[in-house]
């Protein structure tokens, strides 16, 4: 087996094959979860799996496991998987590459007629993103149990549009329960989405941890009054104590090494020119490898915004709804071994956005592999990796993969 290899122009190929849906103009993609183009994805997912001989799993939360058979089917499958849900302005990676890097190993597997010890499992996880609904990460999340089905279901877009309903709309409320999949091990292929490989240099990360997340809803409570006839003084402006608090994101930052604060979703009520805003609602997402650090940038955000609030005599209302705390991924040491195994190039690194193998470490051995892209772009219609650098992501999944079977 040691001289497997995936096929790299059927994995290009299918990569851009999967593109092609919710594709936009600029050459990336636009597939909230929830939606049509979601559900063609998540189709075309489960099409390729059966092919290759899997059966079909969908649970409660809309996670997909399509399974297949090993020797031993009695002992727990090694597993991998990623999400299919992207950015509004989303590229054809993220997410995606992890997996139909898995439908790859299917498909080597499958048409060497090897068999494997153990089951091997390749997953799609509900709503990744954190886009359309909130928080990111909610299928893998849910699945572990750390968030609570019901409110997970029950949570809306912003045009008050349910989760659960639209998973049913189309066709992914499935009925297997949550955390029940037998694995024994997890791994995750994804673009690095950052400039660290490629200025290394370096072909494959070694993720050796997922760094801290605190996502929270600001509500600022002001006044509506003409822009025209209110004086500056008289004024109670949703707008100003807003800026006040997104300009301090960056000071919050960037007193703390490795800090990153950013605020990426706006509503102005009403939201009118010559109207001075009464509401603003928006997001604020704080990110740090130390949970004490990324703690102190909790502390100072609430600080300011009472500060704020005070000082203008404005409602303001801080909700911090999501807390990821820092993880370290445990089977690492797989990566590093099946990289160098086959020669290729690699360096420890940690991971700067959330993934759903963070959540699955709660359960398995978990491991990540990231491959280079092209100037660090992610979030981004530009995000690109080269067919060798997705080969050779791959290539690592595979080896990993079937060393953890041997075990
Ligand atoms: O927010 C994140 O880090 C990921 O893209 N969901
Ligand atoms: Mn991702
Ligand atoms: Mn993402
Ligand atoms: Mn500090």
């Amino acid at each position: 087996m040691q001289d497997l290899r995936i096929n790299e122009k059927r994995l290009w190929d299918t990569l851009m094959e999967m593109g092609e849906i919710g594709g936009t103009e600029k050459g990336g993609c636009n597939r909230l979860a929830g939606t049509d183009l979601d559900k063609q994805s998540r189709d075309l997912f489960v099409e390729w799996c059966k092919t290759a001989g899997c059966e079909i799993s969908v649970d409660k939360i809309g996670n997909i496991f399509a399974r297949r058979p090993g020797k031993y089917n009695d002992l727990p499958a090694v597993g991998t998987g990623s999400h299919l849900d992207t950015q509004p302005t989303g590229g054809k990676f993220d997410g995606v590459f992890g997996v139909l890097s898995g439908v790859e190993v299917l498909r080597t597997l499958h048409e060497n007629q090897i068999e494997t010890p153990t089951p091997m499992e390749f997953s799609v996880w509900t709503n990744e993103e954190g886009s359309r609904f909130q928080p990111a990460m909610q299928g893998s999340g849910t699945y572990v149990g750390r968030f609570d089905l019901e409110t997970e279901l029950n949570k809306t877009d912003v045009n008050g549009i349910r989760l659960g309903d639209e998973l049913e709309r189309i066709g992914y409320l499935g009925d297997a329960e949550l955390g029940s999949r037998h694995i024994g091990a997890f791994f995750e292929t994804h673009i690095e989405q950052g400039p660290i490989l490629e200025d290394e240099k370096k072909m494959i990360g070694v993720v050796r941890l997922g760094q801290g997340i605190r996502w929270y809803n600001i509500e600022v409570e002001g006044r509506p009054s003409h822009s025209g006839t209110t004086p500056m003084h008289l004024r109670k402006d949703a707008m100003l104590a807003a800026s006040l608090i997104v300009a301090e994101m960056e000071n919050i930052a960037n007193r703390h090494e490795n800090g990153l604060g950013t605020v990426g979703f706006m509503q102005v009520y009403p939201n009118s020119r010559n109207t001075i805003p009464g509401n603003i609602k928006f997001s604020a997402d704080l990110r740090n490898p130390v949970p004490e650090v990324l703690l102190e940038m909790h502390n100072e955000l609430l600080a300011f915004c009472e500060k704020v609030a005070s000082e203008r005599n404005l409602q303001i209302s801080v909700d911090p709804f999501w807390y990821f705390a820092p993880v370290e991924f445990n089977a690492s040491d797989d990566v590093k071994a099946a990289s160098e195994k086959l020669g290729y190039s690699h360096m420890d690194i940690y991971a700067g956005a959330g993934h759903d193998a963070c959540y699955m470490a709660d359960l398995v051995p978990t491991g990540m592999i990231f491959t280079p892209c092209l100037n660090g772009i992610s979030h981004n219609e530009a995000e690109y990796s080269s067919p060798e650098e997705c080969a050779a992501g791959a290539n690592v999944l595979l080896h990993t993969m079937l060393e953890a079977s041997e075990r």
